[in-house]
């Protein structure tokens, strides 16, 4: 269980690093695991990093990984984790919004400051992400840095960063400004959880080797889709606006029992990524 004072850290600063929560042998196992479904959804991608759009890159996005690549759903369904998600934001039941790839190639630009929540149409704030660094995260490598308690003063900004030349203000905004971001290095096995409306960014990748990360984005069970703008969790599924957010695209995963993982959706999942760019990142918006 996680300790309290690590759940009263993130209430305030909405966003806490938990330690050991998994082992080396399971970071070695998903390691591998995720680098192979990173390397197979990007198989016919030959561009050089410097020949990707800006936002391709501060990362390589792969999303829905546990769709197509089995070997990957005991880390995103991973009980531990999940159970730790669930307590510190403190609901009984969390779903997946969607699993996803970061990783940011060795010369790979910094990530810019933005908040999660504007991009996901839902209104209901219990919503985080378990940021899951599988060599653990460094200055060097690209270590996340967090606005603290900017989940907590009623921002909620939509920072377009697929779009790279639009220039990137909300650090500038009033709820915030003055605030230093915090940089924190993840040891190997642990997990860095944020909020939802915490404002958050990451630093460039210095390092001759990819910053490999995969990510589960948690929202409490019974949300509803509130907004009418696209986003293939509620789309896929056929969720209209005012209807909860429960499909076997996004499934229970706190609480489950031990060994018992969802299966992938009945829904096919290529015509998505046909809509995304090769690597599985949402396309610019216009
Ligand atoms: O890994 C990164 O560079 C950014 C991650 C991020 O923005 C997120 O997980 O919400």
């Amino acid at each position: 269980m996680v300790s309290a004072a690590l759940v009263e850290n993130f209430r305030r600063d909405g966003f806490v690093v938990v330690p050991d929560l998994l082992a080396e042998d399971e970071l070695q196992k998903f390691g591998a695991a995720v680098d192979r479904a990173v390397y197979d959804r990007g198989r016919n991608d030959h561009r050089k990093l410097e020949e990707k759009s800006p936002y391709e890159q501060s990362f390589t996005q792969c999303i829905n990984l546990w769709e197509d690549h089995p070997e990957v759903v005991p880390l995103t369904f991973h009980r531990k984790i999940s159970q730790t998600a669930a307590t510190l934001i403190g609901v009984p039941a969390l779903r997946l919004w969607h699993d996803q790839a970061l990783y940011k190639d060795s010369g790979g630009r910094h990530t810019e400051p933005h908040q999660d929540q504007p991009y996901w149409p839902m209104d209901e704030t219990q919503t985080l992400t378990a940021w899951v660094p599988l060599d653990g995260s460094t200055h060097e490598t690209g270590c996340m840095g967090y606005v603290p308690g900017s989940h907590l003063v009623g921002l909620r900004k939509f920072v377009n960063i697929f779009k790279a030349d639009e220039k990137v203000k909300i650090l500038e905004d009033s709820a915030i400004a003055g605030i230093a971001a915090v940089y924190v290095e993840v040891p190997r096995g642990a997990v860095a959880f944020h909020h939802g409306l915490t404002v958050h960014m990451a630093k460039p990748n210095r390092s001759s080797r990819p910053r490999r990360v995969h990510t589960m984005i948690y929202f409490r069970d019974g949300a509803t889709r509130t907004k009418p703008y696209v986003h293939p969790s509620v789309d896929r599924p056929g969720i209209k606006v005012g209807e909860a957010i429960a499909s076997d695209l996004t499934p229970i995963v706190w609480p489950r029992a031990a060994g018992d993982f969802p299966k992938p959706p009945r829904m096919p999942l290529t015509p998505v990524l046909e809509q995304l760019n090769t690597y599985g990142a949402f396309p610019e918006i216009k």
